[in-house]
């Protein structure tokens, strides 16, 4: 069979309307054209759901610290005791359409969820290992299947993570030291060759066109077994892009974890951040972030150069906490009015809008600190300069060194776009401003420029 065919069913098996609304993808021309719609994205939605939603941060009565997803390694939880956790996973209240649409939206483009974490639990129907939410749970449904459908009814685009080196639940598989003793003792290529390989190629065959796969933590990652992941994903699917957390180059960089850049990068990044302080669902997490800090994370990325993949972590029930849900809808709501600003933007032309360095003080990795401004950023597109601010002015709003001629200033929450007075003098812009702010958040101030 060829790959096409094998695609070609593994579309049927999604149904008819969702095949007919995601076409195969064929082999890009270039590396621009692979990028393309990541590049316009720039706003996309991770998903961290497995086993460990059950325990949601408790081990045998006792808070775990840390991350959700991580709570059989920091307990130490024999692959014996934590398996059992499959028993009782019933999320009967999971519901890929109203998942999909929350994404929707919140105005995200892209959905990246956890295919099997490195606690080793597949959460497809996987035929590689019976340690799948199909085979191993009294719900005994592929949510990942149903999400694929939802995604290409919605024309949001699907990806998953999978966590390629850690599996702590096969002897080979790193990071299980409890169980299984050090790493370096292992048979690390019979874990990648009998699990990570042939899972990767499961859900690069039964779930339709695959945006991107999210590798992750590539611990014992040599460039040779990165590269027969490199060889799997560009002979089935060459369109899928690859993050940057393989072991070896991918598609596009992945930054640290809630880590925002200082200055513009260049090239093609992306941020994975949390909405509270863990990815995976604990129940003792409240700390959320509200819609007006997420509105400036996501602007701050875009201004300069990069992607904003933001998570949820859903309970064991299959329900996103309500108020991930609610925060997010927020910043949806901005995106329906503002999203011109974002979709497909560029970074700023400017950079000291966004802070100063503090050579007096000293940030926690030794050097100088950064202090963070945030009053205003900058996007652009051809011929314009989006201004988002962060704190209204008082009356106008000046840009000192502006490249060119602006002909026209107008506000993105004035649906009308009643011109602004406008003066310029030199690179120095000035815009009248209404006394109050329109809109919720951060209202977006055009400048049109003059073709050169
Ligand atoms: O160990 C994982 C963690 O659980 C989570 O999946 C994050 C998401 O970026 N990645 C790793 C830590 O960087």
């Amino acid at each position: 069979m060829t790959q096409r065919m094998i695609l070609s069913l593994s579309l049927a098996c999604l149904g008819a309307s969702a095949a007919a609304a995601q076409s195969v993808p064929a082999a890009p021309v270039s590396q621009d054209a692979k990028m393309q719609w990541f590049r316009e994205a720039k706003f996309g939605l991770f998903i961290h759901w497995g086993l460990y939603a059950i325990p949601a941060g408790e081990w045998k009565g006792q808070p775990v610290p840390g991350i959700g997803e991580w709570i059989m390694n920091r307990a130490r939880i024999p692959v014996r005791e934590y398996e059992q956790l499959a028993a009782r996973f019933n999320p009967e209240k999971f519901n890929a359409e109203a998942w999909v649409q929350m994404a929707e939206d919140a105005g995200m483009k892209y959905i990246v969820i956890t295919s099997k974490h490195h606690d080793g639990f597949a959460m497809y129907h996987s035929q590689v290992s019976k340690y799948n939410i199909v085979d191993a749970t009294p719900f005994k449904r592929d949510p990942l299947k149903e999400l694929a459908a939802a995604c290409a009814r919605h024309g949001i685009r699907f990806g998953f993570y999978y966590s390629q080196a850690q599996d702590w639940h096969e002897p080979n598989g790193a990071g299980n030291t409890w169980d299984f003793g050090p790493d370096n003792k292992k048979d690390f290529d019979q874990y990648l060759r009998g699990k990570a390989e042939p899972q990767v190629k499961e859900l690069l065959t039964g779930y339709g066109p695959v945006c991107l796969i999210w590798f992750d933590t590539p611990r014992m990652m040599t460039p040779e077994r990165s590269q027969r992941f490199i060889d799997i994903v560009h002979n089935l699917q060459p369109a899928t892009l690859i993050d940057g957390r393989l072991g070896s180059q991918g598609d596009y960089r992945s930054m640290g974890d809630n880590q925002i850049p200082n200055a513009v990068v260049p090239g093609d990044w992306e941020v994975p951040a949390t909405l509270n302080h863990t990815w995976g669902y604990k129940k003792d997490d409240n700390d959320w972030k509200t819609p007006e800090d997420l509105t400036f994370k996501l602007v701050d990325i875009v201004s300069k150069g990069g992607n904003y993949l933001l998570n949820v972590g859903p309970t064991a029930e299959g329900v996103i906490p309500q108020p991930s849900q609610d925060n997010l809808r927020a910043v949806g709501r901005w995106l329906k009015v503002n999203g011109e600003a974002i979709y497909g933007a560029g970074p700023t032309p400017f950079g000291d809008e966004l802070g100063t360095v503090d050579k007096t003080r000293r940030g926690k990795d030794g050097k100088p600190l950064f202090v963070v401004a945030n009053a205003w950023r900058c996007t652009t597109k051809p011929g314009k300069l989006f201004i988002h601010l962060f704190k209204w002015p008082d009356g106008s709003f000046t840009l000192p060194d502006v490249k060119g001629k602006a002909t026209r200033a107008y506000l993105l929450a004035d649906a009308r776009h009643k011109p602004l007075k406008l003066r310029q003098q030199g690179g120095r812009v000035t815009v009248s401003l209404p006394k109050t702010a329109p809109g919720e958040i951060a209202p977006v101030l055009v400048l049109e420029m003059a073709a050169n």
